[in-house]
């Protein structure tokens, strides 16, 4: 088998020369559909189910997510007494970059501020994002190109009000960054650098090598732990607490060292709890950290938040596969930017590089599925990401300035990239959807805020490279601002779980047996393996 891959890898090494300067145009609209429609795992019927109960009920998911959602509360077995052990203005629930945004945000107002996170602060898809964050800065560049770019990518079926203020305020968002401290990459001019990404007319990208969101969550954890924060860390949210009109008025945290319950009474909770790519929909592996295991959207959906757009995820199409112990590692679209090619066994290359995620992954998954992918020992199979032509393109050293990370990553599985092609095939990135939100991050539910990727509807069905770091920051901002403010206007009301007897209640009524208590907190590797095959 190793031969097999070895000879794959001969021939891309020979047809280097061939492809080098070779142009290959981008798909015409209703192509792109087509191959988007027949290969993107958004599109296989029997990944999906309809929901029998909440607010989406008779909508489609995917079978992992539906389970999550319909799952019952830890508190239906084990009750909780409901006496407040805190009392605070604002909750906020989740320690990435979203997390710490509102923080910054929530703090100048005066508000007290407890925020709780399952592992450590800072332990999050953020400090994974490698590529960049899309700010439209370039002379030649408008919010309005931004605004027409991204709707493009997100299948139009992006929410407008919520993108319009995304890339309104992407400027000012990157200038307070700057501002923490936040190092972008500049140009030998001392001009701030920008780079395309897939589905982009104009470079957009600001980065930090390709370690971008670990710089920003270096510079905003440390901008929170000099305000008046308190971080309580390893206490996951288990369930939400309702006042008697419904409303958020609180959560239930588990503290994992004694697995004792800790009743938080907020006047505003913020959900910034994160993505999904522990629940390995379709078997797919993720490129996610540890935690990505959801949270956010049960524990909204049984307090009555209305989701939208929960039935899209993005499937990054470059996740390593080889060696195997690498499978799901994210290979940074700014390879692809820069000149890197995708290329089948047998040489060639097959879509434009630079198209949008999902038509990408798609035409992966073509190759695959056509028998032109190169099959690993294990069973995977991928096409290769030739990342040696980014020197060729650019000049030699370029890899090295540019991408560190990667270099050092794949590094440790014994492949140089400045060298050798690696295998890859589309791993689980991103939740397209989530809990839906208005403008200043307020959900269907009063005083249950969401930033960042928990919340749905600014992507579409398709978000573009480097808008999460941005969505992160313009969102986690905003619903900071408006969860403060809220909190300065009302009392801490009584705590009730009037919210979770009506989710029962419906359950009773034809909504069906739970499968799973959620939330699900850790992904679960031991009972239940891995669908780890590449589909
Ligand atoms: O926004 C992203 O998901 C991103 C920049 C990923 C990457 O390829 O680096």
């Amino acid at each position: 088998m190793m031969d097999v891959v070895n000879e794959s890898k001969e021939r891309i090494n020979t047809s280097r020369e061939t492809r080098q300067g070779e142009k290959f145009p981008l798909l015409a609209a209703a192509d792109k559909e087509k191959l988007v429609q027949r290969y993107h795992p958004d599109y296989r019927a029997e990944a999906y189910r309809s929901l029998r109960l909440g607010p989406n009920q008779g909508e489609r998911t995917v079978h992992e997510l539906a389970d999550l959602l319909e799952g019952e509360s830890p508190l239906v077995r084990e009750r909780s007494t409901l006496s407040p052990d805190r009392s605070v203005d604002l909750l906020i629930i989740g320690g990435g970059g979203a997390g710490a945004a509102a923080a910054l945000a929530a703090q100048p107002l005066g508000v007290k501020i407890l925020l709780a996170t399952k592992l450590r602060f800072g332990d999050s898809n953020t400090v994974m994002a490698e590529g960049g964050m899309q700010v439209a800065i370039d002379p030649d560049d408008s919010p309005v190109q931004h605004f027409a770019d991204t709707l493009r990518g997100g299948q139009m079926k992006n929410d407008k009000v919520l993108l319009k203020t995304l890339v309104e305020e992407g400027p000012a968002a990157a200038k307070w960054l700057m501002d923490l401290g936040v190092l972008f990459d500049r140009e030998d001019d001392g001009n701030l650098s920008l780079r395309s990404g897939g589905g982009s007319s104009r470079p957009r990208l600001l980065r930090c090598k390709d370690y971008t969101g670990l710089e920003l969550m270096r510079v905003l954890k440390d901008a929170v732990l000099n305000e008046q924060v308190e971080i309580l860390e390893f206490s996951p949210a288990v369930e939400l607490l309702s006042d008697e009109s419904g409303a958020c008025a609180g959560a239930v945290l588990r503290n994992l060292d004694t697995n004792a319950y800790i009743v938080v009474s907020a006047r505003t909770v913020i959900l910034a709890t994160g993505g999904i790519g522990r629940l390995h929909i379709q078997g797919f592996p993720t490129s996610n950290h540890f935690g990505a295991t959801a949270d956010g959207l049960p524990l909204a959906y049984r307090l009555g938040a209305r989701l939208t757009l929960q039935d899209t995820f993005q499937y990054h199409p470059t996740g390593a596969i080889f060696p195997e112990p690498m499978a799901g590692i994210l290979v940074t679209e700014g390879i692809r930017s820069v000149g890197g090619q995708l290329v089948n066994a047998s040489g060639g290359r097959f879509v434009n590089e630079l198209e949008t995620r999902d038509a990408v992954a798609a035409a992966v998954i073509r190759e695959c599925q056509e028998g032109r992918g190169v099959t690993t020992p294990s069973g995977r199979v991928g096409v290769w990401l030739d990342m040696p032509m980014v020197d060729r393109i650019n000049g030699p050293g370029t890899l090295e300035k540019r991408f560190p990370n990667m270099i050092r990553q794949i590094s440790r599985y014994q492949i140089d990239i400045r060298r050798d092609p690696v295998l890859v095939y589309p791993t689980l990135h991103y939740q397209n959807g989530g809990i839906w939100i208005e403008v200043n991050g307020e959900s269907a539910i009063k005083n249950l805020f969401v930033a960042g990727e928990a919340s749905g509807g600014i992507h579409g069905r398709n978000r573009l490279m480097g808008n999460s770091l941005l969505d992160i920051i313009v969102y986690g901002r905003r619903a900071g601002r408006s969860a403060a403010e809220r909190a300065k206007s009302i009392a801490n009301a009584g705590l009730t779980l009037g919210h979770l007897e009506r989710f029962e209640a419906e359950r009773k009524k034809g909504g069906g047996e739970a499968k799973v208590i959620s939330p699900m907190l850790f992904p679960d590797y031991v009972r239940k393996e891995e669908k780890v095959k590449t589909r």
